[in-house]
Parts: structure tokens; sequence; C-alpha cells
């Protein structure tokens, strides 16, 4: 496999089709170049193939000359072979450059979506997009791969043809040639219809596949709710609408063929008739009646491929823009802004009433104001909904605030570039998603640099998941996930913690972390973290006071605001949220020790 150059891709979202077509093919015009020449020899070794039938009936034939025979035998052999090896080189160029121009695309798109930000992702759907990664892609494929070089070759083949039959009789050539224009007409019309109801078909697609992504995502709903029987109705209803619009698809096809066929049949019978008729009455030779034979099938062909082409071209084009629209979505930039620190962060963070709103308009966050020194453990505690996780994905600039100031150690947050605050803020999710990969891999991803086995080994003793992973048979090396071992909400939730820990970020975030591990092994957690916490600045949500209960600060948050704010004795004194919540777990906790002892 060639090394494939990059290119920046961007461009084609604004560019015109042509241009940002050309621009795909960076790097590979030369060989697209070559591959038209190739297959345009070979089409020329056929007319030439045609020109010598006509020659060697007339001129040839009847007359005792063995070495002309011979000679044209000769000639007849070396145009097939010229055909041949031209024909396979130009396939091959044509493949070979195709696949290059798309396997470029194709990765561009793979680093592009994964460089949109959240706010793009919360808005699109996974089955659209890998769609448009991999069908749309490869109708782009195909398009490369036939009609950009097909177009010149029809050219080609057009024109040359066209000069050796008004060489032999210009009448006769511009009768073959009467029907082009509603050949020409007709495949326009065809190219609108088609390229709208390919469209169609692909927005159609689109759903199918966002359809049967989520069913599969989701299947464990599915089946808890018993609702298979209408998934699976859901599921023929969308799969019945592709079909439809399939169909339609296929019946434009099916229309048009016939209607080429009727028309460049008609031209044939004509020509042929009037070429008949002129060899008879002497106008022409019997040879030149030949090669007009051979010169017209020869000449009707392309427009007979002519589908095809249209075919390919308004797929392809349809695709292109599909793909132009996601490539015209920007990025996050990451390395943008215009403060970089020497050294890592000391993590000292101030809201001074920062508001903050999703991209819907809804506010989610309002009037935030608090300042957590560097080192601190800030806990946040709130009832559900009330924005917590919100509140800490603006810390790593995973959405931008929309009011108020916001500054880490003094300096705006969005003047640091997000790789960087990224690298110096850990954030265990509160729905923590693993790779199918090792044990080690998931722990050691996104260190960026080597790490020793012990040093996963410590961070995940820290995350009281040692004893798990190793009592599993291939200990490091289990694979997790889809074809390894399914590891429960708890234990997820564990090698999460492990993976921030061992990032050994300034800032660490943990978002309801120990939500689904028991009290004890929580109990253990918050010991080990207790360590690790000292000289890092962390945000703990949860929902037990018991794990917020030590923290420097206490923040309790309704509906977006902070409602109470301070230590876990001032809270406590208050008559507020935070000691109704204590009161009730505490009674909670009471009542199921007495049960169970009692049990
Ligand atoms: C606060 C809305 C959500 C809720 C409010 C993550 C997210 C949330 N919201 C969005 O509109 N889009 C989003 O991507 O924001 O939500 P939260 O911050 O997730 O609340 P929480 O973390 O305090 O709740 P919980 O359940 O995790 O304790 O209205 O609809
Ligand atoms: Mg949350």
């Amino acid at each position: 496999m060639d090394a494939v150059s990059t290119i920046d891709l961007k461009p084609i979202a604004t560019d015109k089709r042509l241009a940002g077509l050309w621009r795909m093919m960076t790097g590979y015009r030369l060989t697209y170049l070559a591959a038209t020449l190739g297959v345009g020899l070979a089409a020329l070794a056929k007319t030439g193939t045609y020109l010598l039938l006509g020659y060697f009936v007339d001129d040839v034939l009847g007359q005792e000359d063995y070495r002309r025979v011979f000679l044209v035998g000769l000639g007849f052999i070396g145009l097939a072979a010229i055909q041949g090896v031209f024909t396979y080189m130009g396939g091959r160029l044509a493949a070979r450059t195709a696949e290059g121009v798309t396997l470029r695309l194709r990765n561009y798109l793979f680093d592009h979506i994964q460089r949109l930000p959240f706010s793009f992702h919360d808005r699109s759907q996974t089955g659209e997009l890998i769609q448009r990664a991999t069908s749309d892609v490869d109708a782009v494929r195909r398009f490369f791969a036939d009609p950009v070089i097909g177009v010149s070759r029809i050219a080609l083949l057009f024109s040359v043809n066209f000069v050796a039959l008004a060489n032999l009789n210009l009448r006769l050539a511009l009768i073959s040639t009467v029907v082009m224009p509603f050949v020409v007409i007709m495949s326009y019309l065809f190219f609108k219809k088609m390229s709208q109801i390919y469209e169609a078909y692909q927005n159609q697609e689109a759903v199918v596949s966002t359809t049967l992504q989520e069913n599969l995502t989701g299947v464990r709903v599915v089946k808890a709710f018993a609702r298979q029987d209408h998934e699976r109705d859901k599921g023929r209803r969308e799969s019945g609408e592709k079909y439809r619009r399939g169909r339609r698809r296929v019946g434009m096809h099916a229309t048009y063929w016939p209607l080429s066929d009727i028309l460049t049949g008609v031209q044939m019978a004509v020509g042929f008739g009037v070429a008949g008729l002129m060899t008879i009455n002497g106008t022409i030779t019997v040879g030149n009646f030949l090669t007009y034979v051979g010169l017209v099938i020869w000449l009707i062909w392309p427009v007979r491929n002519l589908g095809r082409m249209i075919v390919r071209t308004s797929t392809g084009l349809i695709s292109y823009d599909r793909i132009a629209k996601l490539v015209a979505e920007d990025q996050e930039p990451l390395d943008e802004g215009d403060y970089l620190p020497d050294g890592s962060l000391r993590g000292e963070v101030v809201f001074e009433g920062v508001g903050f709103e999703y991209d819907d308009g809804a506010s989610v966050l309002e009037d935030i104001s608090f300042r957590c020194e560097a080192g601190q453990a800030v806990a946040l505690l709130g009832s559900t909904g009330s924005g917590k996780t919100s509140l800490v994905n603006l810390l790593p600039r995973f959405y931008e605030y929309t009011g108020g100031s916001l500054t880490l150690d003094g300096v705006a947050l969005n003047r640091y570039p997000r790789s960087f605050l990224r690298s110096q803020i850990g954030i265990v999710e509160q729905e923590p998603f693993l790779f199918s990969r090792s044990m080690r891999e998931n722990i050691s991803y996104g260190v960026g640099r080597d790490v020793s086995d012990e040093e996963v080994e410590t961070a995940a003793r820290a995350a009281a998941i040692h004893e798990t992973i190793v009592s599993f048979p291939d200990g490091y090396d289990t694979l997790v996930g889809e074809k390894g071992v399914t590891l429960s909400g708890g234990q997820k939730q564990r090698v999460a913690i492990a993976r921030t820990l061992l990032k050994d970020p300034r800032i660490l975030i943990l978002d309801d972390s120990t939500s689904s591990v028991d009290t004890e092994t929580e109990g253990l957690i918050r010991q080990a973290l207790r360590f690790l916490m000292r000289g890092r600045t962390t945000f703990i949500i949860a929902h037990r006071i018991q794990s917020v209960m030590d923290a420097d600060q206490i923040l309790v948050l309704d509906k977006g605001r902070i409602v109470d704010h301070g230590v876990h004795d001032e809270l406590m004194a208050r008559d507020g949220i935070y000691r109704k919540v204590y009161d009730l777990q505490a009674r909670l906790e009471v009542e199921l020790e007495e049960e169970m002892t009692s049990a």
C-alpha cells in the first residue's frame, strides 16, 4: 500500500464543487492524467482496428500480396496488444488513484469528526455520521474511479471517431450523430432527476442506520421493556421507506436504458441504411462500409455508457455535497488561546457571576460565584438536573460559559488553549466509557507517555480495582467490552478513576464517580483519594453526604444556582437543603442497620 499524503480538506467546505473535487485530487492529478491517457490510447487502438479493417477489405483483399496480408495481420495483433496493455494500465492507475483519494478523505473525516465540539455531537446522530464516513465516501470513490476518467475518454472517443467518420464521408458522419442532441438533453434531465432521487434515498439510508445503531446501543432497554415488536415495526417502517426510495431509483435506471437504447437503435438503423445505399450506388467502398459500421457501434458505445456515468456522477456529487457539509462544521480549536503558562497550573479557580446555557438557549447555570484556592477540594451537591455536570464541564472548556467571568490562576479561562487545559485537568465522567482494549491500555489511555506496569498497578490500587483485575485470568491484559469481559457499573467507574489518576492532573474532577459502588468500596476509594487529592484542586460531585463532608467547601446547587455554600459544620448549623439531605441519609442508614441486625 502506498503511503497516502495528507492534505487539509477543510477548504472543500467553501470551494465550488469542481474546485473541491480538483483539490481532492491533489497529488494524484498526474496519475489521473496517465490513467486517462491509458484508457484513451486503448480506445484509439480500437478505432485504429476499424480503420485497418476498411483498408484490408478495400486495398489488400483480392490482391495476391501476401506480404501486405501478413503486415496487416501484424497490425491487428499490435493494435489488440496496445488496447489490452493500455486498458489494463489505465484501469489500474484509475483504481489506485480513486482508492487513494478516498482513503485520504476517509482519514480526514475520521479525524475531523472527533475534533468537532461537544455541541456538534449533541445535535447529530451517530448512525448518520457513520453513513457519511462510509457509504457517502464510497459513492465519491465510485465517482473518482469511473466518471472522472470516463468523461475525458468519452470526449476523446467521440471527437476522434467523429473525425474518422467525417474523413470517410462528411454527410454520413453528420447523419450518424443526429440523435446526439436528444441523448444529451435526455441525459441532463436524467441527471437532474437522479440526483434528487438519490439524495432522498441516501437520507433514508441514514435514518435506517441510525435506527439500527440506536437499537444495538439500547438493546438492553429494548429487552427490559419487552419492546422488540415495537422496535421491529419501526425498523420495518424505515427499511420499507428505503425500499420504496430504492425502487424509485432503480425505476429511473429502467426508464433511461430502453429510451437511450431506442434512440441509439434508430440512429444505427438510419445510419446503416444510408451507408448501405451509398455502398450499393458506389459512393463509398465496401471497406468504407465496414469501417463505418465498426466506428458507429464504437461511437454509440460511449453514449450507452453515459447512463452509468450519469448515475455515478449524480450520486458521487450528492454524496460529495453531504460530506462537504460535514467538513464545513468547525473543529474545536484545540491549540487556540493567547495564554500558555510556563509550567503546570496551580489550580486556583474563581467563578464570578458565571452563567451558562446549551445551544438550545435554556439557561442551565446562573450567577455562579465562588472562589477555590489552589489545592482545595470543592464538593458539589444538588438534586438531579441542578447543573453540577454542566458546571464542571466548563473547566476543560467542553462548553464555553456564556456570562460572567471564570478565571484559572487569575487568567480568564478562555485564554488558555483547550489542549493545555485538558492536559492539566482530569475528569472522571459520570458515565465513563471504556474502549474495547485491554485493562492496561484503558488505564494508561491518554497519559501521553510510556508508563510502566507498576504505575498502572499503583493507579489501579488507588482506585480499588487492582484486586478485581488480577482475579481475571488474563489480569491486566484482559480485554474490556464487546469482545472481552463485561464490567459492572462500579468496576467501570473504578477503571475510569485509575485512568484519571494515572494522568496525574493538577485539577481533578470526580463527577459522581462513586455512585455505582457499595459503601465499603466507596470508603476504600475515598481513603485512597484523600491521599491523591493532596496538593491538587479537586471537584467532587456526589450524592452521599459522607463523600462530601470533608471538602474544604461545599456548594449546594438547585436549578442552576448556588443556594448554599460553606463547610460541613456551617451548612449543618443552617436549616437548609444540606441539613435535610444529611438527616434523611442518616436516618436511612440507621433504619438499614436496624433492619439488618433484626433480620
Ligand atoms: C443540567 C441540561 C439538562 C438539565 C441541565 C449534560 C447536559 C445537560 N443539559 C443539556 O441540555 N445538555 C447537556 O448536554 O442541563 O444538567 P446536568 O448538569 O447534567 O445536571 P446534574 O449533573 O446536576 O444532574 P445529575 O443527574 O447528574 O445529578 O436540565 O437537561
Ligand atoms: Mg451530572
